[in-house]
């Protein structure tokens, strides 16, 4: 499918995954080329603010001592701790006023999903959404997990693939994570 074939309908939502300036290049967890999601991004937010359609963006919101910290034995860097710098979204990223924000992982517990003790759910079905297009960071964690949680919950899933990006941690990361998508029935646009 290519992103000009596609009409927005009523029942479309838009989930914009932690783009956040500690994904970016620079940032303490920085995705490679994570800063090359912003533009595209910011096309498909102009084009739900156009529609009318609802746009949700998840952020990680860790306490300062988080479990997934290294100094806690956990795999990452210290990265997203609530309310600094890092956490902020990204300096370009064009979110409109009135953009559901869902905060997540903000206790001592990794969640990669959007959809993990969060009320986002309930907020896209308060907002009828029935299809959720997803881009964001990174690929191979949050993304991921949270396409699967949304197809697990029923939603269809159209992944932005120019919207996206991996960590890498594997070389191949990335790639295996779309096709985990995939094979769960997000369908890829892009
Ligand atoms: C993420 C690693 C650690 C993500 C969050 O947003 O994909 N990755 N915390
Ligand atoms: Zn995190």
């Amino acid at each position: 499918m290519l992103s000009s074939e596609v009409q927005l309908q009523s029942g479309d939502g838009l989930l914009v995954v932690d783009v956040q300036r500690d994904f970016l290049p620079g940032g303490s967890l920085a995705v490679r080329d994570g800063d090359a999601v912003v533009p595209p991004l910011n096309d498909w937010i102009a084009r739900f603010a156009t529609a009318g359609a609802p746009i949700f963006a998840t952020r990680d919101w860790h306490p300062a001592d988080h479990c997934s910290f290294r100094p806690q034995g956990g795999p990452w860097p210290a990265h997203c701790v609530a309310g600094t710098p890092g956490a902020a979204f990204a300096d370009g990223l064009a979110l409109p006023e009135g953009v559901a924000v869902v905060s997540k992982a903000m206790r001592d517990d990794d969640a990669y999903s959007g959809f993990e003790r969060t009320d986002l759910h309930e907020r896209l079905q308060r907002a009828s959404v029935q299809r959720l297009f997803v881009g964001g960071l990174a690929t191979d964690y949050c993304v991921l997990n949270s396409v699967l949680d949304a197809r697990h919950l029923g939603y269809a899933v159209v992944l932005l693939t120019d919207c996206i990006r991996a960590v890498e941690v594997q070389p191949g990361d990335g790639a295996r994570a779309i096709a985990t998508m995939l094979a769960a029935g997000a369908v890829a646009l892009g």
